[in-house]
């Protein structure tokens, strides 16, 4: 049995929300202990706002494989091996892969993962290079890379654990359990960044389950953020050569389309664009101004709602969580966007001295 060996302490998603997940006996459980990761007040981005709404970030860096995919992945590859699976397989923009490797290896099965050759980040390919993954680099995008897994699954026995994978969107709504644990109510605001569409959905699932339960009652107006070169549920249809500089949104047909659309609908937000540009300097400001260092992509849902609170969107005092979906050190190559490199300097304490504040 795995029990991550909590012996007391946090004990993972699957045992913390077991009431609200489908049933899977303990025995089955595989976990690294995902979940539980901090809900950060950013008070200089308020400051920054003008201190008329309430920021907080659920910083999802913070779990095993540093992204939110592990609180999906924990119960996917949990009830793949309880129904006799020996191997999963996955097409990724990076985050998916790394965490499905890391699951993979801890449940002793097998992982494929098809990535779009040359455009994930570098810290995600090691990641599912040391944990034991089968990689392969598509000549091609992540939607080539999706369409070829679902044609290549069932030939082979393999378990898809993309989020077509119904498992993965029932864990990841755990992370609106956890916001509601800490507020003490669901925020009137939830910004995230939209990819394949799969965890804003998760998002409304889970505050709708609090919801009906009676744990809160009041529900978020969900914004879903998309890069201005990657917007298929923006614009209306499917992009057939996304480009962001956020690697991990980079797609141009999600494959959870309709259901991101139905959470925006239902709760009543909406779903918009913002550049690179905009995401880039959201990007540096988390990083500099409040010494979170989340991925690009992960910045989308602060900048929709930087954009947004320009156009004077929010009523004052609205409550708003942004997640920050994945950690800044998988990519290591996005910082030379917005940083320079380091000058260097003798080893001598005048030219530093020189140096220092120049
Ligand atoms: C950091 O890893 O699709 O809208 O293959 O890694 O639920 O897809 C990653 C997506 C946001 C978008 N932020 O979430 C993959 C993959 C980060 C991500 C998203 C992803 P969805």
């Amino acid at each position: 049995m795995d029990d991550g060996g909590c012996s007391g302490g946090w004990p993972g998603v699957i045992r913390k929300y077991r009431k609200f997940l489908p049933e899977l006996p303990d025995e089955h459980v595989v976990t690294l202990l995902e979940g539980n990761t901090p809900l950060i007040r950013a008070y200089n981005l308020e400051k920054e706002l003008g201190g008329d709404i309430s920021i907080y970030l659920k910083y999802e860096g913070l779990n095993p494989t540093a992204s939110f995919k592990d609180r999906g992945m924990t119960l996917a590859v949990s009830i793949a091996r309880a129904r006799g699976s020996q191997a999963v397989v996955c097409a990724s923009t990076g985050n998916t892969s790394a965490s499905a490797a890391a699951y993979a290896a801890r449940a002793g099965m097998k992982a494929y993962v098809l990535v779009p050759k040359g455009k994930i980040a570098l810290g995600k390919l090691i990641q599912a290079l040391m944990h034991g993954a089968r990689v392969l680099g598509i000549e091609g995008n992540f939607d080539d890379a999706l369409r070829i897994v679902r044609e290549i699954a069932d030939k082979r026995g393999l378990t898809i654990v993309n989020s077509i994978n119904p498992f993965r969107l029932e864990g990841q709504k755990t992370a609106a359990f956890e916001v509601c644990d800490v507020l003490g109510r669901a925020p009137d605001f939830h910004a995230l960044p939209v990819g394949n569409a799969g965890n804003i959905s998760a998002y409304w699932n889970g505050y709708k389950v609090y919801r009906e339960h009676g744990i809160i009652e009041n529900l978020p107006k969900m914004l879903g953020f998309q890069a201005e070169g990657a917007a298929p549920i923006v614009r209306g249809e499917v992009v057939e050569s996304p480009e962001t500089v956020a690697s991990a949104i980079r797609i141009g047909n999600p494959a959870n389309w309709e259901k991101a659309v139905k959470a925006r609908d239902e709760s009543g937000g909406l779903i918009e664009i913002v550049t690179d540009k905009e995401i880039l300097t959201a990007y540096k400001l988390l990083a500099s101004r409040e010494g979170i260092f989340c991925e690009p992509a992960s910045a989308a849902g602060v900048a929709g709602v930087f954009k947004l609170h320009r156009k004077g969107f929010f009523e004052k005092g609205a409550l708003v969580v942004c997640t920050l979906t994945g950690h800044g050190l998988k990519d290591p190559d996005a910082p030379n966007l917005v940083c320079e490199l380091p000058p260097t300097v003798k080893a001598d304490p005048v030219a530093v001295l020189g140096a220092l504040d120049a």
